[in-house]
């Protein structure tokens, strides 16, 4: 019999992701969708005849009880949020709505629906915040630094609690970032491609980016949708950090980004310190041991790889 699997989040880039994989699972696809005044389907043009999208909302638990009772699925991946962290400053009581008691409520509905569906939590690097640890695993210290980051642990806490308290398939995905074409422009890695494509056409001159010292580990966002899925095909539930183990700083990524097409970025690149944040998260570079050890997930693209796909992306989408 076919599987059912239900995705919150899977207009953004990560929903779209998991969902063509899930689909090559042969897992029948069901989605929650906001209400919008218009439609965001970029993402998922292409599978939308494979899949069945449900109106719903993370704030509102009626919603999420009445699709996952018409989506029967065996299992839920969380990833709704909302993931912007300097958002998180100016909403902070939406962010810890959403992406922090919008975990709660998933659950509180899942454990009453049905106690069997397995659980994945899209948790987050951020919780980490300013670790003293050279490179995160599940054993660092949560200390975050972003109203994003507190709301992302309190999804990480409930998650493993309602794992522990109704013995639920419940677990936490502590993903570092991830990039890739479909990446929302808002970040750092697209606004970056996004610029060296646009200055290569001669449609803008310069880039203005805050702060270029901050240390990311930066996988591709299909690698990390493949670990999500290994989470919740397991016999035991647990907890695993998902990430490179390489880090690099944003000048990295702009440097290699603008010899992607030829441009020196020292040319193109101002500071707009406007965009520094009230609390920045100086580096995170994760030990992904433990899920290399125990699932056998490893990351397969390069940082190189995912920007020059990221910059042809951007190029071919311009021109076009
Ligand atoms: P994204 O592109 O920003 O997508 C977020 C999704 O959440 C979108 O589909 C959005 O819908 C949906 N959403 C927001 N508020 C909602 C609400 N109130 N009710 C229902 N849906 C809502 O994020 P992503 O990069 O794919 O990340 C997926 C998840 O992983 C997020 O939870 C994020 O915090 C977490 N995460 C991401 C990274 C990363 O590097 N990408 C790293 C660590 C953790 P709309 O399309 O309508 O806005
Ligand atoms: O691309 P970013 O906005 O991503 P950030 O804050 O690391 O958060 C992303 O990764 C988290 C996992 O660690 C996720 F949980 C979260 O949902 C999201 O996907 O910023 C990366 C770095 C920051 O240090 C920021 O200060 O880039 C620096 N930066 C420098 N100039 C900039 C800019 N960030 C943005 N967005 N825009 C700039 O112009």
């Amino acid at each position: 019999m076919t599987r059912s699997a239900l995705i919150t989040g899977i207009t953004g880039q990560d929903g779209s992701y998991l969902a063509e994989l899930l689909l090559s699972k042969d897992y029948q696809v069901h989605g929650v969708v906001r209400r919008s005044s218009r439609e965001r389907m970029e993402r998922l043009e292409k599978i939308l005849p494979q899949i069945t999208l449900h109106e719903g909302d993370l704030t509102d638990s009626g919603s999420i009880l009445r699709i996952l009772q018409k989506s029967d699925p065996v299992e839920v991946y969380n990833l709704a949020a909302q993931s912007f962290v300097p958002s998180s400053w100016t909403q902070p009581l939406l962010t810890g709505d959403v992406t922090g008691l919008g975990v709660t409520r998933m659950l509180e509905v899942l454990r009453q629906h049905n106690p069997n569906i397995r659980f994945f939590q899209a948790s987050s690097s951020e919780i980490f915040g300013q670790a003293t640890d050279e490179s995160q695993s599940e054993q660092t210290a949560i200390r975050p630094r972003s109203p994003y980051g507190v709301a992302k642990a309190y999804g990480h806490f409930i998650t493993i609690n309602y794992r522990e308290s109704y013995d639920l398939f419940a677990v936490s995905g502590i993903l570092f970032n991830h990039e890739s074409p479909r990446r929302g422009g808002e970040f750092v890695s697209r606004k970056i491609s996004r610029a060296a494509a646009l200055i290569k056409l001669g449609r803008q001159e310069k880039v203005f980016l805050g702060n270029l010292n901050a240390e990311r580990d930066w996988g591709h966002a299909s690698d990390y949708v493949k670990a999500m899925w290994l989470m919740l095909d397991q016999k035991t539930p647990k907890d695993y950090v998902v990430a490179t183990g390489k880090k690099s700083t944003v000048r990295d990524f702009a440097k290699i980004a603008f010899d992607c097409v030829g441009l020196d970025w020292e040319k193109h690149v101002e500071i707009d310190s406007t965009l520094y944040r009230p609390a920045e998260v100086d580096a995170l570079c994760g030990n992904a041991s433990l899920i290399r050890e125990e699932l056998g997930w490893q990351p397969t693209i390069t940082l190189e790889a995912l920007i020059r796909e990221m910059v042809e992306s951007d190029l071919k989408d311009l021109r076009g």
